[in-house]
């Protein structure tokens, strides 16, 4: 089977609420993905993804019953905490937690359409450059974004990357397409119904680290 369709993020029901326990359980298998891409430069990226996800499930344990969606721990952090929100608490760490499911949306998304340098077919660096100027790059001050062209060098092979996708089987290029496209169901409508919920509470805030 597959890692991808073994971790599926749940569907979502129709007020388009995230059930948070599930988005949690969904969100801390993508780590692991991480340690498939090869390269211990990712390894900053990888801690601060699971320091976000850390922050939020820190949050929810403290209450589970009261903090059964997403939207109700950003409401209760927007009660407690006044003028410092949304700047603060499991808020700030969805803010960010939610930008990196899009890099990893739009990545995806633009491997499952093949879109490629033709002249580099096996880089991926097409779709990463994508994924991060319509996720990231906008929050990101100039040192960042150096980063970040240095990380897009140790980026691995399309077909590694692939394989990294399929637990590392060999499993035939066009399977592991067929499965990103299955997995970006429920995963492409629950980080939109993320982002479409920070804007509806005001919640979104436009400063670059
Ligand atoms: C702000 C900021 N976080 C942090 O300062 C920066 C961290 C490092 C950023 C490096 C940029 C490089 C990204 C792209 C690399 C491309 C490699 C692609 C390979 C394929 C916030 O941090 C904190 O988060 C918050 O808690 C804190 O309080 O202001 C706040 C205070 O600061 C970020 O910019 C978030 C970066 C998230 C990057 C996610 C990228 C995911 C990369 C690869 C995943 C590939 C796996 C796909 C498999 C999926 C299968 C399902």
């Amino acid at each position: 089977m597959s890692l991808l369709l073994d971790n599926q993020f749940s569907e979502l029901p129709e007020d388009r609420s995230v059930d948070t326990q599930q988005f949690l359980d969904a969100v801390s298998h993508l780590p692991a993905f991480i340690d498939c891409l090869g390269s211990k430069v990712f390894s900053v990226i990888k801690s601060d993804i699971v320091g976000n996800i850390t922050k939020i499930r820190g949050v929810y344990e403290k209450d589970p019953q009261r903090y059964v969606t997403l939207r109700h721990i950003l409401e209760a952090e927007r009660e407690e905490h006044g003028s410092e929100w949304p700047k603060v608490g499991a808020t700030l760490a969805l803010m960010w937690l939610k930008r990196g499911l899009r890099f990893i949306q739009i990545l995806l998304q633009s491997l499952a359409d093949g879109e490629k340098d033709e002249n580099n077919p096996n880089l991926i660096r097409v779709s990463i450059n994508k994924a991060y100027d319509g996720a990231l790059k906008r929050y990101h001050g100039w040192i960042v974004q150096k980063i970040f062209k240095a990380a897009l060098l140790a980026a691995p092979y399309r077909s590694d990357f692939l394989k990294a996708l399929s637990k590392g089987e060999e499993v035939a290029e066009e399977e592991v397409l067929v499965n990103v496209r299955r997995f970006l169901v429920n995963f492409s409508v629950t980080v939109d119904a993320i982002y479409d919920m920070f804007t509806s509470l005001n919640a979104e805030l436009d400063y670059a680290v």
